[in-house]
This record gives structure tokens, sequence and C-alpha cells, in this order.
């Protein structure tokens, strides 16, 4: 008897069979697979403005495996048509200038305005944490809530040349998917300035007043870059400093040699956070795009740049494809102790390296 309470012993008690458990995962829930979407299909929902595929685009564009970047060169290959239509702007500034607290009232006055914003960034330091791009987020949080900005952390490790390549990129994607400003966001400490300048047509930098010396410390190379120099914190007690200071910045611009565009630099004063300031700064940006369609420097520019851009990507793909041909891999550090042991020339290593090359070029 299966269970022995149901004898007439223990009359009054009844002992029902059992059932089974239930299982804790529902049968019959169809669970979202993420689909494998097709070049065609991706291009399709990016120009429809799916930002979900986008994204996902996006996420291709930084991958370093070799079918993603087939995938992502397809796409991109078949957005091209639909990019280019966007105001770029580069901005940048010394960590804790205000880029962020700008970038989102910035941010939101273009999105008042009717416009669709990406941010990008391009910050190849190791060093930043995955912390630090959540308090990005935290910093930009009334733009993280719009549906028409798409606010996208720099791409992680690799060079500067690679990490910019896939920001290039992702401009391209984020143009066809509808937006029509692209902010490109670099911290203002080394290299990443010229890659930011050569994919921009407006570059901005932040300053900050009040330290007595605010022409110290910024290289004279991104000064010469900017085609607008803001200060940001002009707000209670720091106004007078940040009037100064544009005051010195301005003086300093005249000694410089003037620019190819014709534009000579702007130099404003504002406050990011008490949003302040921020449509003198839109205005500028718009006179500076009449000033230079009309006079052919935004064409000549945008051409340049795209010159630009293809011999990165050849000699990224040269490097790429040199340092990871299998011949070479195996060669390459024997070769280098040949070097540092005095028994051959770095000429001529180089040159039994490239030999090797060509010669397994065709080997995968
Ligand atoms: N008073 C005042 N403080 C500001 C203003 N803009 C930013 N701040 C403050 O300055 C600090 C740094 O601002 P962030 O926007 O994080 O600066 P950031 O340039 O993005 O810094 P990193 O991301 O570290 O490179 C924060 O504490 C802000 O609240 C402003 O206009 N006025
Ligand atoms: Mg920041």
């Amino acid at each position: 008897m299966e269970h022995p309470e149901n004898d007439d012993l223990y009359r009054g008690l009844k002992v029902n069979k059992g059932v089974a458990d239930v299982p804790t995962v529902n049968p019959y829930l169809k669970r979202p697979q993420r689909k494998a979407y097709t070049p065609s299909e991706f291009v399709e929902g990016i120009l429809k403005g799916n930002i979900t595929i986008l994204s996902q685009a996006v996420t291709l564009v930084e991958s370093a495996k070799y079918e993603h970047q087939q995938l992502a060169q397809e796409i991109i290959e078949k957005c091209l048509p639909f990019a280019g239509k966007s105001v770029r702007i580069g901005i940048t500034g010394v960590p804790g200038a205000g880029k962020s607290t700008s970038i989102d009232a910035f941010g939101m006055h273009l999105i008042k305005e009717g416009r669709k914003l990406a941010v990008l960034a391009i910050d190849p330091s190791s060093e930043r944490s995955k912390g630090s791009i959540l308090g990005d987020k935290t910093r930009m949080e009334a733009l993280s809530r719009e549906k028409d900005a798409f606010i996208r952390p720099s791409p992680s490790a690799g060079s500067l040349g690679g990490v910019a390549r896939k920001t290039r990129e992702t401009i391209v994607l984020c143009e066809a998917a509808g937006f029509d400003t692209v902010f490109v966001e670099t911290v203002g400490v080394g290299q990443s300035e010229t890659a930011v300048h050569s994919m921009v047509d407006f570059f901005l930098l932040i300053q900050l007043a009040g330290t007595g010396d605010e022409l110290q410390g910024i290289k004279r190379g991104i000064m010469e870059m900017a085609d607008g120099i803001i200060i940001n914190k002009a707000d209670g007690d720091n106004i007078d400093k940040a009037n100064l200071a544009a005051a010195q910045f301005r003086n300093a611009l005249h000694l410089f040699p003037p620019a190819d565009s014709g534009w000579f630099p702007k130099v404003l004063t504002y406050s990011g956070y008490y949003n302040i300031g921020i449509k003198e700064i839109w205005d500028m940006v718009g006179e500076y795009m009449e000033f230079t369609k009309k006079n052919g420097y935004f064409n000549y520019k945008r051409n340049e740049q795209a010159k630009y851009w293809m011999y990165e990507s050849i000699n990224d793909t040269l490097r790429e494809t040199f340092y990871h041909n299998p011949a070479v891999e195996g060669m390459l550090i024997p070769t280098e102790q040949q070097v540092l042991n005095n028994e051959i020339s770095s000429f001529v290593a180089a040159k039994r390296m490239m030999d090797l090359f060509l010669e397994n070029l065709s080997k995968k």
C-alpha cells in the first residue's frame, strides 16, 4: 500500500496521492533568442532607427573577431550612402573640466530643438575603469533617459588608431540610423585629440578658469586645433575668473597663424552645471557650419578626412596582417634576440621578416 495512513486503522485520515513538483522553468515560455541578422537585415533595422539593432552592429564593429569584422564591414558599406549628413563635433577637456556635465546640457538643448544626438567617445587609456564610465552615465543623467540620444562609451582595449577607427565607423552607422548630431568626446591628455580632430567638423575645447595660469599645461597643438574654446564653470564666485581667462585665451589665439578654414576661433564662457550660455555655444557652432559651407572648407575637410581614413585603414590592415601571419609570429622573437645578441643588424632583421612575410602571404 502506498500510504499506510489510509488503512482502516487510521480512519478519518486520508492521504491523497502526491503530485510531482512543477518545473521551475515554464516550458511554454518562448525565450526571445538573440537573432542572427543578415547584413541586409542589419542595414534595414539601422535605417529604420532601431536602436537595438544599431547597438548590435556597433558591437560587431568593436569586436576583434574576424567574422564579426567581415560582417561589420559589409554593414558599414551598405550604410555609407545614407551617412554623412550629421554635424560632427569633437569635445575635449582635461579630466574634471566638465565634459560629461556639459554634454548632458548641450545634448538636452539639442534634443529640445528636435535633433537626434549620438554621443561617442575615444579613450584608449586602459586605466579608465568601468566605474568611471558608469560615473559618466550618471553625469549624463538627463540625456541617458532620452530616446533621441544614443550614448556609447569608448571601445575599450586596443591601440589609439584601432579605437579611433572603430569610432569613425560607428559614426557612419549612427548617421545612417538618423542621428543628425554626433559628439565625439575624448579626455584631453594626449594623442587622442588628433584622432578626434580627424573625424569631426568642429572641435570644441573645454577649459577651466581659476588657476591663474590658464594657458599653462595646454599643449599648443590642442589649442591650434580648437574651433571654439569654452570656459566652463562660469558660475557663482567663478564668473570674474572665467571672464579673465577668456580674455587671456583670446589674446593667446591672436599669436597663432590663421587656420586653413579662415575661421577665427571664438572664446566663450558658460556653465554646464547651471545651464548658462549653452545656446550661445550652439549659435557659434551653427555660425561655423554656415561659414565653412559657404567658403568650401567644410567639404574640403570632409574629403581630406576620408582620404586620411583610407590610408589609416590600409596601414592598420597591413600591420595586422603582418603581425598575425603565423610565419612572422613564430620568427619575431628569435629574430629580435639575434638583433639583441648583435648577430644581425636591425635592418637585416627587418628585411628578413618582411621577406618571410611576403613568402607566406597567401598562407593563413
Ligand atoms: N560649478 C560647476 N561645476 C561643474 C560644472 N560642470 C561640471 N561641474 C562639476 O565638475 C566635476 C567634473 O565634471 P564632469 O562632467 O564629470 O567632468 P569630466 O570632464 O567629464 O571628467 P572626466 O569624465 O573625469 O574626464 C563634477 O563634480 C561636476 O559637478 C559647472 O558648470 N559649474
Ligand atoms: Mg566624464
